[in-house]
């Protein structure tokens, strides 16, 4: 039997994680002879509730679950912790503007950070979740210098699906069938969602739609579909946020598939142009516990210019929280 990895999950009373957590206590994101020891961490008035999450997920027998630990404290959430999935954050209130979202969530990521950085594995594995996902990344990472740099990511991975999504859907076949779309940039409707490259059963995707469709359809669709949801249900993505999340760990851990990428934001190391640093989307490869951004792909004007865009608006959120860095 191997030894338990230690999750630590913020936010675990809420939406998202009302899904996400049973599937990684059944084995579905770090493999099924992989024992879990969950850590979950919640703001205290949400513990009552997080006390009901943990009964319930005590009650699934789960083989793989050795331990819950719930609590309101961050020493003891991210102690030793392999992996964190960074999903708590506050949502966006009646009247509040995006600047104000940052700040607020900001002190969060900042706060977290510098527990990270006290307590957790130095090679621990993070995603972050909770929006504006890239930037709490970013204040993390910089409140967290003992940690590996490279390990501090923030999810696209639910963009990079829904786009998958689409394309099947527009070309009549099924997400199997398709392989490298791209989502570079930030998680915000800035971001560039990327057929250049896709392909549908081995033949190129843009053969087989209309430019006018993906500049002018697809890319608005993807980067506002979490909207489109909102719009539907009355709340943001969670199932669908969960499942994203548990493929961004699972293809990072144990490997993405052979001939495809996914999209991860990852800290760019300059790659493609972009800002040292920043947290940015980028289509990578996964091996042996690591990722690799995939290199050397020629970029036309019309994605430049998208990418540039996403890219300064990533560098003016940074701007707007540089007192929490
Ligand atoms: P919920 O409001 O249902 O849950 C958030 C939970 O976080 C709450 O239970 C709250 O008590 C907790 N929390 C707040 N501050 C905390 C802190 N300092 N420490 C620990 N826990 C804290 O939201 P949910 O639907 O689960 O969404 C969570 C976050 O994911 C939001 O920021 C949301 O915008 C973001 N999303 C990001 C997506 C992505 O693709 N990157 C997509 C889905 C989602 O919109």
């Amino acid at each position: 039997m191997k030894q338990p990895m230690r999750v630590a999950v913020t936010g675990a009373a809420g939406q998202i994680c009302y899904s996400l957590l049973f599937r990684i206590a059944s084995g579905e994101m770090l493999g099924n002879d992989q024992p879990v020891i969950l850590q979950l961490l919640e703001i205290t008035p949400a513990l009552k509730v997080l006390e009901a999450v943990k009964m319930e997920l005590n009650d699934c027998a789960f083989p793989l679950l050795q331990d819950i630990i719930v609590t309101d404290d961050p020493k003891i959430a991210f102690s030793q912790t392999d992996i964190a999935l960074m999903v708590g954050a506050k949502p966006r209130g009646p009247g509040m503007e995006r600047a104000d979202l940052l700040k607020d969530n900001g002190k969060i990521f900042s706060s977290l950070g510098k527990v990270i950085n006290e307590v957790a594995n130095k090679n621990i594995k993070i995603c972050v979740v909770g929006n504006p996902a890239n930037t709490n990344a970013y204040i993390l990472a910089k409140n967290a210098p003992s940690i590996n740099q490279r390990n501090i990511t923030a999810l696209t991975r639910l963009d990079h699906n829904r786009a998958l999504h689409q394309l099947a859907e527009k070309t009549e076949t099924t997400v199997s069938a398709i392989q490298k779309v791209i989502i570079w940039g930030n998680h915000s409707t800035t971001q560039v969602p990327d057929i250049t490259y896709a392909t549908v059963s081995n033949d190129r995707a843009k053969d087989k739609v209309d430019d006018s469709w993906w500049k002018d359809e697809f890319m608005p669709c993807v980067g506002k579909r979490g909207a489109a949801v909102i719009a539907a249900r009355g709340s943001s993505s969670a199932a669908s946020a969960a499942n994203g999340i548990i493929d961004h760990m699972r293809d990072w851990c144990l490997g993405s598939a052979e001939g495809d990428w996914v999209s991860m934001a990852v800290p760019s190391d300059g790659s493609y142009g972009v800002q040292a640093g920043l947290i940015y989307s980028y289509p990578v490869t996964c091996q042996n516990g690591d990722y690799s951004i995939v290199q050397n792909l020629d970029i036309s004007d019309f994605v430049q210019s998208k990418m540039t865009e996403s890219e300064n608006e990533l560098k003016s959120e940074a701007e707007l929280v540089k007192e929490l860095i």
